[in-house]
């Protein structure tokens, strides 16, 4: 039983992944019927923000009573009047006799209150099957729900000895083209992307996500004195929201010349720079729930040193720069004891063609 639990629950979690770039700030969830012999008699999952939710699709799809049949779903069904009713009282409603959950939903307006409402119904309720994937799964909107800011993810790409680009700022090309591929993915699951003016100023990157059928990220720029050309690949007006973080003390005829496809936020200064703090709060209330920082050695300093981080993926290939002056991923801590070292804590690592993918954690 568990193993067959565990099988469909899997299945549950790729179904969701099909709602990536689409449902957010919603959680992606997937949801299978089946009976008693574990043949699926339907499926669906979360398809778009403000759409039916997943355990509704896979009750629409189903072309039979469901009486005595039972549902998976990596997220507890909802027991609050959202967008639509709660799922909770369908599946009361079609006398499913068992719910199977993967977890407990951290929204505080269901939190419990749908397995619960099952349970009173004398609906019989399981959970936890495979915890750990749906907690990785939806692991944007629970860092959302809990501290009410957005997951941010440092990526990057570098040697084996950690640089990004050589002295001259030559960084074309370290990984190779399935590496690239992998962050255009990347850049389909998150809201956002961010850098730094100094990384659009060197490298010209446009940041969209060319890949078929996925959408692009909103742009982020940090720059503090408006300084990057508006001739940057990364201004074109191609509908994409573009969003960028200036000084409080940018003049406002500076501000007034820049193209209207783009919204200039003003935000407070640390130590002469964006302060990154509050310019990720304000994000946050600007829609913003996740985001993909690939920046530059300073930035992504500034994102670890502020505590903001809860994700690193390094893409490593194999080559060796060796040169003290050549620019390495992070810069600038004065740190003398490995003590002081930030720990994480690896997910995955996996070999692309020529290069590997590590994903680590921040500790809390
Ligand atoms: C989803 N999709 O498949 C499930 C969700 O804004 P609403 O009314 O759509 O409600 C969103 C909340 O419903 C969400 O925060 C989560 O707690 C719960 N479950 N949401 O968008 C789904 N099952
Ligand atoms: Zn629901």
């Amino acid at each position: 039983m568990e193993k067959e639990y565990k099988r469909l629950m899997k299945r549950c979690i790729s179904l969701a992944k099909k709602g990536m770039g689409r449902v957010s700030p919603n959680p992606l969830v997937g949801a299978i019927i089946f009976d008693d012999d574990f043949r699926i008699i339907s499926e669906g999952y979360h398809q778009y923000y403000g759409g039916n939710h997943a355990e509704r699709n896979a009750v629409l799809s189903a072309g039979e009573d469901l009486k005595g049949k039972s549902i998976i779903v990596n997220l507890e069904p909802c027991s609050h009047y959202g967008k639509t009713p709660p799922c909770a009282d369908l599946i009361i409603e079609k006398g499913i006799k068992r719910v199977i959950a993967g977890l407990i939903d951290p929204n505080p307006k269901v939190a419990g209150k749908g397995i619960e409402k099952l349970k009173n119904a004398g609906i019989e309720v399981i959970t936890g099957v495979c915890e750990e994937e749906c907690l990785q799964l939806n692991k944007i909107f629970i860092k959302n729900q809990i501290k009410k800011a957005p997951y941010i993810t440092i990526k990057t790409a570098t040697t084996l000895d950690g640089k990004i680009a050589s002295s001259s700022y030559n960084s074309k090309w370290i990984t190779d083209e399935v590496s690239r591929n992998e962050v255009q993915k990347l850049r389909n699951q998150y809201d956002a992307v961010l850098t730094g003016s100094s990384t659009v100023i060197k490298d010209n990157p446009s940041l969209t996500c060319r890949l078929k059928n996925m959408r692009n990220p909103v742009r982020i720029i940090l720059d503090t004195r408006l300084t990057v050309p508006f001739s940057s690949k990364v201004y074109n007006d191609d509908g994409t929201r573009v969003i960028v973080l200036t000084g409080e003390n940018t003049p406002s005829n500076k501000i007034k010349a820049c193209p209207k496809n783009i919204e200039i936020v003003k935000c407070p200064l640390k130590d002469n720079k964006i302060n990154l703090n509050e310019a990720v709060k304000i994000l946050y209330d600007m829609g913003i729930k996740s985001i993909l920082a690939e920046a530059g050695a300073q930035v992504n300093k500034s994102i670890i040193e502020e505590k903001l981080a809860d994700e690193l993926i390094q893409f490593i290939a194999p080559k060796i720069l060796g040169d003290k002056s050549a620019v390495s991923f992070v810069e600038g801590f004065r740190r003398n004891k490995i003590a002081e070292c930030n720990n994480l804590n690896i997910v995955s690592t996996k070999v692309l063609k020529n290069d590997i993918m590590i994903v680590s954690r921040f500790s809390e």
